[in-house]
This record gives structure tokens, sequence and C-alpha cells, in this order.
């Protein structure tokens, strides 16, 4: 999602967590202790992590989860087994100029570490021209948002030593006692997402670990009269302060709505981008994001759309702006990954996403005067011709959904896929750099520009060369290579300063100035996509893992595997 950077300190607080689900946190604990040594469990395992989630009710003190089985622990050794591809590949069959593609966009990726971990190791960000850290107020505290980012990446790069300079820095500096105000949907895409695709990836038992203390922390952040978590929380010192678990003056574990969030609401992206993340911690956790979807199913949908902003106090809509780019984007992306991790068990995440994608379509898909496709927003049902750069992911969602449709819709998905991820392309190719504005519009006898100048910047974002990504490897149509390429040049013409990559803040110029800034999700995302674009449908198939929306592969839950 997209979402302003306003410091959380500005949000009033509305809600302390009024009831310690201690029987809970306890057992996220033990199994934080237990992940240490490595750890061999009966077959089944991961099936109980989904047998756990279908039980689970959310814990309260007057309902506790209860403590009916031995603790959880994973048996890597028997997931790793039960891939279906080992996890970079065979290196079968590909060609040269594909793989000298690949080792330039690895290039990439090491300059960008390289910089970041001499000039800002252990902060947030690599500020690249000023060559100094940037900490930011979205991570509550918490530091090296780009280690933990760049972790998978790096591994799958085969960037051994820069993947053992990260690993150290998450062993040996990774402080998790830390009290600051933190975006809970940041927190769980970058950094659960991150520790627990490094874990899956190595089995290294320190992402483990780390993982579940993380999402303990997170915890508080559910205890609302709905089970909505709002979207900061307090990742204080929660187990010092018992009059925290109150509402005491401590405030650790509080969780409140962000300040310019509608009326106190909680955020549709933000609320529904959990469940992957949770899904693995469910088991240890007893799964509150289960609430989330109860919610959703009984509140009346404005013309089948789900809007942004939602009471996390009485369960209704508070706004009716609809957008499936920043706010919305990320939840729609959750539903069709929720299915294809539960190895297409989870019906209820289908149903919910065929029903959110024929609502889109029926009212926000739109065609320009020259032919483009897009996806309008909504607000009170009134249609604002604009989309942002966030919403391209949804040509990849689209395809990767196209695969699970009806016989008879497939191709129709498929082809709306390749028209969206046209129209971002678009966005690409009609700017002096190569590179899409934050926005652009189609009306006014504009197409597909930014017309603001407050939407022309770019950020090193990574949703455009994602929808060619997905759109490559289900399709192997050529063309997606070549516009992934197209950016890579442009990322080196651009972007690429003397210590790292920066973000420009006008796409229509060919001499842009640079807003000093390498995102982390650069590392995460962007180049991680182009990485996969010109590698073999092997590595890091989608056959064996779904991306989380920070590009963090999770395993689908092959429960036919033995
Ligand atoms: C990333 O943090 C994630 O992709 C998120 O879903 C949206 N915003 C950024 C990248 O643009």
């Amino acid at each position: 999602t997209d979402l302003p950077r306003s410091p959380p300190a500005a949000a009033e607080p509305r809600h302390a967590s009024p009831a310690a689900p201690r029987r809970l946190r306890e057992k996220l604990r033990t199994a934080a202790r237990m992940a240490a040594p490595p750890a061999h469990t009966a077959p089944g395992s991961r099936q109980q992590v989904q047998g756990g989630e279908r039980r689970a009710q959310p814990a309260t003190e007057e309902s506790p989860a209860r403590e009916t089985r031995a603790p959880f622990r994973f048996d890597y050794e028997r997931f790793r087994r039960s891939l279906r591809h080992p996890v970079r590949g065979r290196r079968a069959g590909e060609d040269p100029e594909t793989r000298a593609r690949r080792m330039k966009i690895k290039e990439m990726m090491k300059f960008a570490w390289d910089n970041y971990r001499q000039y800002a190791l252990g902060k947030n960000e690599l500020r690249p021209l000023s060559r100094t850290g940037h900490i930011g107020n979205m991570f509550g505290g918490l530091r090296g948002a780009t280690v933990v980012d760049a972790l998978d990446t790096l591994y799958i790069m085969e960037l051994e030593q820069e993947f053992q300079e990260a690993k150290k820095w998450v062993e040996e500096s990774f402080d998790l006692n830390v009290n600051g105000e933190a975006s809970l949907f940041e927190v769980n895409i970058r950094y659960v997402g991150g520790l627990l695709a490094a874990y899956y990836l190595t089995g290294e038992e320190v992402f483990r670990r780390k993982a579940l203390e993380l999402g303990e922390k997170l915890l508080p952040a559910f205890n609302t009269p709905t089970g909505i978590p709002r979207g900061v929380i307090n990742l204080g010192r929660q187990e010092t302060s018992s009059a925290a678990w109150h509402g005491g003056a401590e405030g650790f574990g509080m969780s409140w709505s962000w300040g310019w969030a509608s009326a106190g609401s909680s955020i549709l992206a933000e609320f529904g981008t959990l469940h992957l993340e949770f899904l693995h911690l469910s088991e240890l956790s007893g799964s509150p994001v289960m609430n989330i979807r109860k919610v959703l199913n009984r509140v009346e949908k404005p013309q089948g759309l789900y809007p942004n902003f939602l009471s996390p106090v009485t369960g209704n809509w508070v706004q009716h702006h609809v957008s499936i780019g920043g706010l919305g984007d990320s939840f729609y992306e959750y539903l069709i990954k929720s299915w294809l991790m539960s190895d297409r068990k989870d019906s209820e995440a289908k149903r919910m996403y065929d029903e959110a994608l024929e609502a889109i379509e029926k009212h926000l898909v739109k065609k320009s005067a020259g032919g483009l496709t897009y996806i309008a927003e909504w607000r009170g049902g009134i249609l604002d011709h604009k989309m942002g750069h966030l919403a391209c992911f949804s040509g990849g969602m689209i395809a990767l959904g196209a695969e699970q449709a009806a016989e008879e819709r497939k191709q129709h998905y498929m082809s709306l896929a390749a028209e969206i991820t046209n129209t971002c392309h678009e966005s690409y190719t009609r700017s002096d750099t190569k590179l899409g504005p934050e926005a652009f519009r189609f009306d006014a006898g504009s197409e597909a520009m930014a017309t603001r100048l407050s939407e022309r910047y770019y950020i090193l974002r990574p949703e455009v060369v994602e929808s060619y990504m997905y759109l490559w490897r289900l399709t192997h149509d050529p063309k997606y290579r070549q516009w992934g390429w197209e950016v890579v040049k442009a990322l080196e013409k651009h972007c690429r300063v003397e210590a790292g990559f920066s973000g420009i803040r006008d796409v229509y110029t060919t001499t842009p100035t640079h807003d000093n800034m390498q995102q982390s999700f650069f590392l995460a995302e962007t180049l991680k996509y182009l990485y996969l674009l010109f590698s073999e449908d092997d590595v890091l198939s989608l056959h064996d893992w779904v991306f989380n929306t920070e590009a963090h592969p999770l395993p689908v839950n092959h429960t036919d595997s033995k």
C-alpha cells in the first residue's frame, strides 16, 4: 500500500490492549526458544499449521487459546524434500544473452548492498548522495530494514559473502527490544516476511527465532473489539510492563490508528496483508488474523467493492473510497495468494478474490480513448480516472489468478492482465527517463501520463517489473524480457549514482534530480523480480513459492507431499 509517511507520534492513542493474550504469548515465546537448536518433528507438521489455523479462535482473557498439543516444531528437512524444484533452479537451457543480463542485475544488487553496508549498515536505508544512513519512523525503533529485506535476494543471487554479512548482522546486531511506534503492515511485510523467507530458504534457525519473537510483539494490535488490527503498534518491552496490558501509563503494546486515517479507521491494504505471514506463525499465535475475514464477509460491500477504510471498533466502512492501488492493493493480492499458498484449499479466499475481481472489473476497469485498459479509483460512486504506480502490480496478480479461474474465464483474465501490464509499460515509455511516474491519468486529454507535478517522481518501485515477471513466467512472450531490460537500462542511466541507487523527482526530464534514498524494497523486490525475469522458471518456482507483497518467498503448503 502507499501510506503517507506522517510520524505515528501524531496519531491519537485510541486503544490500549485491554486483555493480555498471555497464553498465546507464552506459546510464541516457547517456540522462539525452541527454534534455537535444529528442530525435528513428526510428519505432518505443516498440515498442523493449517489445521491449527482453521480451529483457532481469537484468544482473549475470556477464551484463551488452548494449549492441547506439544509445542510446534518444524521439520525443515522434510519441508525441503517437499519442494518440486531446487530453490535456485537447475540452470538448464539458458541462452548466453539471458545469462549476461541476469549477471548485470546481480552486479546491481551487489553494488546496492555494498554501498548500504559501507555507509549505512544497521540503519534502515542508505542515502546514496550523502553516503549516510536513514532511520525514518515506520519501524518503531527496529533497524536494518535493508538487511532483512535483502537477505533472500542475496541468497537467491548466490552472493554468498554478502549473504553471510547480512546474516551476521541479524545474529549480532538485530535488536528486537526496542520501544517505538511502528506500522504493523510495514513491519510484517518487510521484517516478518523477510525473516520467514530467509529461514525457509536456508534453514538457519536464527531467522525463525527472530520471526517468532517479532510476531509476538505484533499481537497486541489485534486486541480490538472486532479483531481487526489497528495500524500502529508500540513495540515496547511488553513483558516488563504488566500495567501496559491494562492500558497503563507506559504504553507498551498499545496500538492505535494512523492520525491521518479517516476517523480512527484501519486500512484495507494494511489489515488485509497479514494472512500469509501470520499463517506461518499461526500454530504459535492462535491465528488472530482469521477474524478479519469474518468481519469482511459480514459487512455489506457497496456494489461488491471493498472500501479502503474500516472501523476496528464497529466493523463498518468509514469511507467509500475504493482503490486497487495504494490503501487497497495488497488486500486483493493476499486473497489469491492465500489460495495458492494453501495448495488450493482455502476456498474462502478464492471466493472472496473472484467476487472482488468481478466487482472491480464491472465498476473500475475502463478503456481510454487511445485504447489503453486501466483501473480507475472510486470515490463514493464517482470515478477518478487515475492509476497509481502501486496499482501496476495488478497485471501480475490477475495473470496469476487467471490460471485458477473457470475454464471459460482463463483467457479473458489473461488478456486483461496483459492489457493492464501494457498500460503500465506505456506509462514508462511515455516518459523521458523510461521510468514510470508515481501516478498517471486518463483525463483532460491525458493518456498514461502524470498531470500533476506532485505525481512525477519514481522511487525505485517494483510493481511494473513485478507484473513483467509474472507475465513472462505465465506466457513466455519475449516482450516482457525486453521491457524488463528497458527498465534495467533506465535505472542504470538515471538512478545509479556513485554510492548506490536513488529515486528521482521527475521522470519527464532527462536530467532528473535525485531524492537521495535507496529504498529497501529496491533490494527486496525490484532487483529480485528483474533477476527472476531473466532466470529459468525453476528459480523460486511458482509451483513451490508465493511472494509476499514485499517479494519475500513463502512456501506453498504441498499437502500431497510425503
Ligand atoms: C513495498 O513495500 C510493497 O510492495 C508494498 O506492497 C507497496 N509499497 C512498496 C513498494 O512500492
